[in-house]
């Protein structure tokens, strides 16, 4: 069935979320390093501390054996390390985690500060990325393996995976690629913390129910045509490479010094002929600072 024509977000009341980010693990922590969001990191407890000014909430070797091996609704209040989190996640309406898939922490770990956070917050997003193929079997098998968990446990799950940087530039080093990634992953809580209003994270949360994946692409367009361009930008995403036919639903961002609405239905019926079986939810806001620049953030959802 082809997708219903695309729905304007609208919010009924001004009212924003409380948010607040989670980077779980070593990637995790380095993600988050990139906004000035509220944040916390979740890391070992023998690890150094990762980016400066990023407070973090240390586990220890046998808390994260028991997030391992435990399922995450057996994990209660009275559990101290779970005392301590839900602590920091209680009046959090919007949650974005944080992680990158495949090593201890952030695989083990991010499934439960996810489970934690879905009990007080109205939209749970966790972003993460996968291991290169390079990095081994084993990881790539920890990484499939945790983010089958964490999508359980989320309401939506932004998937990247390493190796989409890597076919847009090949030649790229390792620590090059994760500061590139670490921006492509902070657009997730930057746009929609700006966006999403209290009273649409339910409907959000509704529009991407029973998605499996969740993949993103930012694009930006200049001159005459820069909104078109914008939207071919963002499909030009190397995370838009899952079968066209189940993706069945599209979240479209746009950013723009003057917003106007038929420019706006104009860019969201684009996503709609690009994304045709999807439902498509949209909205904007006004960026000023663009000047002739137009931005669009795509997520889409199989
Ligand atoms: N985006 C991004 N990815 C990273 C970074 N560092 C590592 N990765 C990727 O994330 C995966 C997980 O690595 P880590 O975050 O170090 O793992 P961890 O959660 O700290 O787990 P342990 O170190 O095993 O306890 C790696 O296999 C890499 O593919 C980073 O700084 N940014
Ligand atoms: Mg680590």
């Amino acid at each position: 069935m082809r997708g219903s024509e695309p729905t304007f977000l609208k919010a009924e009341a001004e009212e924003r979320p409380r948010c607040v980010l989670v980077g779980v693990g070593g990637a995790g922590c380095n993600a988050i390093s990139v906004t000035d969001i509220d944040r916390f990191g979740v890391v070992l407890e023998d690890q150094r501390p990762h980016a400066a000014g990023v407070d973090v909430l240390r586990l220890r070797e046998s808390e994260l054996a028991m997030f391992r091996t435990t399922a995450p609704h057996l994990l209660t209040h009275d559990i101290p390390v779970m005392r301590r989190l839900l602590d920091r996640l209680q009046d959090r309406e919007l949650v974005f985690i944080f992680s990158g898939m495949g090593g201890e922490t952030g695989t083990h770990a991010a499934p439960i500060v996810a489970s934690a956070a879905r009990r007080h917050a109205r939209l749970v997003v966790s972003t993460v990325c996968t291991p290169f193929v390079v990095e081994g079997r084993d990881r790539q098998r920890n990484a499939d393996e945790g983010l089958r968990r964490l999508n359980a446990m989320s309401h939506l799950t932004v998937v990247l995976s390493n190796d989409g940087l890597a076919k847009v530039a090949p030649y790229m080093q390792f620590q090059k690629a994760f500061n590139v990634m670490n921006q492509i992953m902070g657009f997730v809580p930057l746009e929609l913390s700006k966006l999403l209003t209290l009273d649409v994270l339910k409907q959000v949360k509704d529009h991407f129910n029973g998605c499996r994946e969740v993949r993103l692409g930012v694009g930006y367009g200049h001159g005459v045509c820069a909104d078109s361009l914008a939207i071919s930008d963002a499909f030009s995403s190397p995370w838009f490479d899952m079968p066209w036919d189940n993706v069945r639903s599209a979240l479209a961002l746009f950013a723009m010094s003057e917003p106007d609405e038929r420019t706006l239905v104009g860019m969201a019926h684009e996503v709609q002929s690009r994304a045709p079986f999807s439902k498509v939810l949209y909205t904007a806001r006004q960026d000023k600072e663009m000047g002739q620049t137009v931005q669009a953030m795509v997520l889409l959802g199989f």
